[in-house]
Parts: C-alpha cells; structure tokens; sequence
C-alpha cells in the first residue's frame, strides 16, 4: 500500500496507523493549532520553572510550528544561553504536556519542582514571541496565563522569527557583561548583522540581486527590516512576502516545500532569471534553501550541505590567511541524511562528525571544535566560535597586512554569524559575503560537488519506537534482522547507501537512499521502505 502524501515525487507515506499524542523534539511541539492552548499554558509555567531552576536568567518561549502547514502551530523553548532547551527538560515537558487531566497536571508538576530541587519563591523571566500564523495569537494568551499562573515577569516581543527570538533570550542574559550578545531589542539584532556584513563586504563588487521567497511568512517582514541595515550593500528582492493571506503561509513555498519537491516554487516561475541567484525561507526563518536556474531552466538545489561546503571552505582559508592554522581547528558537522557527496568533498579538506539528526545533537558537537561549522541538508544550520576563539581572536597580533585583514574578516564573521541558532537571515548574508569574496555565482558555488541523487520516504508502522539505531542513526539496532537485509539490499547498488530511523517530530519512520543514477536511488529508498513495512 503505497500512496502520494501530496508531497510530489520527493516523499511517499506507507500507512498503517495515526498519531494521537504529544510528543517534544529538540524543545518543541507541533500539532493543529486550534488543539494547543492548554498545552500553552503548560508550556508557560514550564519556562517560568525552568527560569527559576536557573535564578532568574530569561527563557525563550516561541510559537511556531515552522515549515508546517498554517492551521498547525507548536512551540519551542529556548533556553538562556540562546540555545535549544536543556535535553533533561524535554522529558519533563513532555511528561506536563501530555498529563491527561488537570490533577495529573498538579501531580507531575509538584514530583518535577521536588525532584529538580526548584526553589519555588525565585523570581521567573520569560520572553516569548509568535510567527504569523492566525492561532498564535490566542496560543500566546494562553501562554500568558500560565505565566501569571506562576507569577513569571514576561515580556512579549511580538511577531518575530524564531532566532531573533533565540537573539533576544541571549542578549537579555548577558546584558551589561563583557560577554553582551548585543542590544536586547530587535533593532540590535538588525543592527548587528547589518554592520558586519557593511564591514565584510566593504570595497567588494556589489552583487546582483537577491531574490528570496519568505515563504508568506515572518521572514518576510524581518528581511524587509533587514533591508534598511544593509544600507545598499546588498538588494534583496521579497516574493511570497503576503503575510496575511489564509492559507497561504509554506503554501507551495519555502524552503521546506523546495527541499522535498527539489523544485522552484511554482510562483517564482516567472519571476526567476537564468543565472539569478535566490533563496526560500521556512516559516520561522530559520532554514535556508538557495538555487537557481541554468540556461536551458533547468533547476538546481543549493541545500544545506551545499552551505557548508561554502561555508567551511571559506573560513578554514581565512584562518589560513590569518596565520592562525596550527591554533584554531575548523571542523564540520553534519548528519546521515547529508549527501554522500558533500560529505566526501569536506572530508579531503576538514574534519567531519556525523551526529543524531536534531539541532541539538549538531550544535553540541559543534561546540567541540574551535570553529564548528554545522547545516544540516533541510537548511538548518550555522556556526560557532568557541569562547576562547574568540578571545584569541581578539587578542592575537597579525604580522602582515594580509593576516591582518583576514583576522578582519574572521571577526567580523563572528558577529554576523547568530551562533544560537541557525538563522536563515544571518545565513543569507554568510553566503553573500563568501560569494562577493570569491566572484562565485550560483554555477561556480554548485560546482564544488555534484549531489548523489538521493530519495526519502515515509512509512507509517505500528510502533515507531520499535525502530532503534546506533552510529548517529545510521544503522539500525532492532527490529532484529533487519539491517542485515537492508545492507545485503545497498550492496546491489552502484554507491548505495540507505539507512531508516524513527521520525522524533512525526509518528512515521524515515528512510532514506542515494546512489549514483536516480532511478536506482528511487528504487532503493522503495526496496528499503519495504522492508520496513
Ligand atoms: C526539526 C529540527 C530539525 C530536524 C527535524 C527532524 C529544529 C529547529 N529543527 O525540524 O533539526 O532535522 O526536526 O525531524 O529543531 P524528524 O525527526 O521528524 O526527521
Ligand atoms: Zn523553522
């Protein structure tokens, strides 16, 4: 039983069952928006608590339910230091949401503040905002209630993108420190990036224009606040920027919509020049899909490995410039699903790490390189300075003009990069800079590897967490037997490679296959899908 999820030739569902409950993924939630408000007002008590545990220092609460459809709608936590909510906390969120009645609620709530040794009289701080779907704003009334349910100070910073929102909770925690992120206001955000990048690109030819789809989203109203930091240095043209027609929000748009359908949305048909350079946001702007069209209009995807190729290139080489090459280790970070190719074309030149799928999984490793660059192939992704790279940086006295403006450079990377998360805007700019720096445009920054052709599909089982993997999930633990067949299965293939792993954000398993012609990695991801079933 195979039919077409309405997702195009990218993504096919096998079907067994249906989801009926909640469950929490890299802290956050997703589900039809009109069903969320009590698990809102849990999800406000919870970050008044979490603040609490952590004296008082802000937590981030965003709704947003991302790249899905609009009638969806979810909500992420954002812990103080920018970054994805502790992974401890995800089970006790997940415990509070799903408590079934309002004294099991009490009861789960009551065992959460004894065990984590919550001191209750604390003070709580929590800065929230929503995307632009309809149900957010009933969802964050509901949120405020469980915040004046506890007495939480909050402060509600409107319709924004999630790593703005990510920038706030960052910048408010460490206002008045030498470690300041930044103003804690939107503007400083829109200031800070729009500096660095005037700084990064200062004397460079200016380049053609930006096309970016917004998806219908927030992004739209963010790029179009970013526009006036940029001050000329870089034009960016908005399409799908209609932020309150129904329905429309990821509709046939986004960067959601082109990774899986690995096609221009059909709305920039006309507007998209051969050769121009553009780029889809998802919901929340915090994943990035760039591509263009060649000559004969044939279409051609820049994803995230695509990102990081470029990405991680360009700074091992101003490290390099720098003189700082035996000192500051670059490394990459990517997951099973990146393509094999990408991954053989980073690994000649850096070290690689295959990580769990999940934001948190990748940033974590990140952190354990000096530099760590981190995308994951669906557009999510960015890049973090260690804090003692940062002070090297800082400190470190160049002996040439020329490492002097590398370290210039480096620098100004460091600012222009939103290291909480990744961010589609901030990501925009990072690939404008390397494309000015190094004349590409989209043709020469694609021709750096040839993808493998690749296929994922979805099949729906009886019971996901039947499927256990090991390896970064590359390979499965149980059902027993199972991986042997699939691996006898790869070993047909010419640069076969497939592997299955329970969804965390959908009651599905994934399976995922590339080999070198398309119709054997079709015909594999099937094969495999089958054996699943
Ligand atoms: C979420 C994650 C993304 C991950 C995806 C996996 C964030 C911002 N994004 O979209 O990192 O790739 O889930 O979904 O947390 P899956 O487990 O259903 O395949
Ligand atoms: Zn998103």
């Amino acid at each position: 039983l195979i039919f077409d999820f309405n997702m195009g030739p990218q993504a096919f569902v096998l079907c067994k069952c249906l989801i009926d409950n909640f469950t929490i993924h890299d802290g956050h939630v997703a589900i039809r928006g009109s069903t969320l408000d009590s698990v809102l007002f849990r999800v406000g008590v919870i970050a008044a608590l979490r603040s609490k545990k952590l004296d008082g220092l802000a937590v981030g609460v965003m709704v947003t339910a991302s790249h899905n459809p609009e009638q969806d709608n979810g909500v992420k936590v954002v812990d103080p230091r920018g970054e994805m909510l502790e992974g401890s906390w995800e089970a006790h969120a997940t415990n509070l949401a799903n408590a079934p009645t309002t004294d099991d609620f009490l009861a789960v709530l009551d065992t959460l503040i004894r065990t984590t040794k919550i001191d209750i009289s604390k003070p709580a701080r929590v800065v929230y905002a929503r995307d632009t779907r309809p149900s957010g704003v009933a969802l964050v009334a509901a949120l405020e209630d469980g915040l004046s349910a506890i007495g939480a100070e909050g402060r509600n910073a409107g319709v924004t993108t999630t790593p703005i929102l990510h920038y706030l909770v960052k910048a408010i925690n460490t206002k008045n420190t030498p470690e300041s992120y930044g103003d804690d206001s939107e503007e400083g955000y829109f200031q800070k990036l729009g500096t660095a990048f005037q700084n990064l690109v200062a004397g460079r030819p200016p380049l053609e224009a930006l096309l970016i789809d917004c998806a219908n989203g927030v992004g739209a109203l963010a790029a179009s606040t970013l526009t006036e930091y940029l001050d000329g240095s870089l034009s960016l043209i908005l399409e799908n920027a209609s932020i309150s027609t129904p329905g429309a929000l990821n509709f046939a748009c986004g960067a959601d919509y082109v990774k899986t359908m690995q096609r221009l949305p059909p709305s920039l048909a006309d507007r998209l020049k051969p050769g121009q350079r553009a780029c889809s946001l998802d919901g929340d702007a915090d994943r990035l899909m760039y591509y263009y069209l060649d000559e004969r209009g044939i279409f051609h995807m820049l994803d995230g490995d695509k990102i990081a190729a470029l990405v991680a290139a360009f700074i091992v080489d101003l490290v390099k410039s720098a003189g700082l090459e035996n000192e500051v280790k670059v490394g990459v970070v990517q997951t099973a699903y990146a393509n094999g190719a990408s991954t053989k074309y980073l690994a000649g030149r850096l070290p690689v790490k295959c990580v769990a799928t999940g934001v948190k999984h990748l940033h974590h490793a990140a952190e354990h390189f000096n530099i760590g660059v981190y995308f994951e192939a669906n557009g999510h992704g960015t890049v973090l300075f260690s804090p003692s790279t940062q002070s090297k940086l800082a400190l470190y006295q160049p002996s040439t003009p020329a490492q002097s403006t590398a370290l210039k450079h480096l620098i100004n990377l460091t600012q222009l990069i939103n290291q909480t998360v990744g961010d589609a805007l901030s990501d925009i700019l990072l690939v404008e800079v390397v494309l000015a720096h190094k004349s590409y445009t989209g043709i020469e920054w694609d021709s750096l590897y040839v993808d493998l052709p690749n296929r994922l599909v979805k099949v729906v089982v009886n019971n996901r967490n039947a499927f256990r993997t090991e390896n970064a999930e590359r390979r499965l633990l149980s059902p027993p037997g199972l991986q042997s067949k699939i691996d006898e299965l790869v070993r047909r293939y010419d640069g076969g490679r497939s592997f299955v792993r329970p969804s965390g954000t959908e009651d599905v398993v994934r399976v995922y296959a590339e080999a070198v012609v398309r119709s054997q990695a079709d015909e594999l991801a099937f094969r495999v899908a089958g054996l699943v079933y």
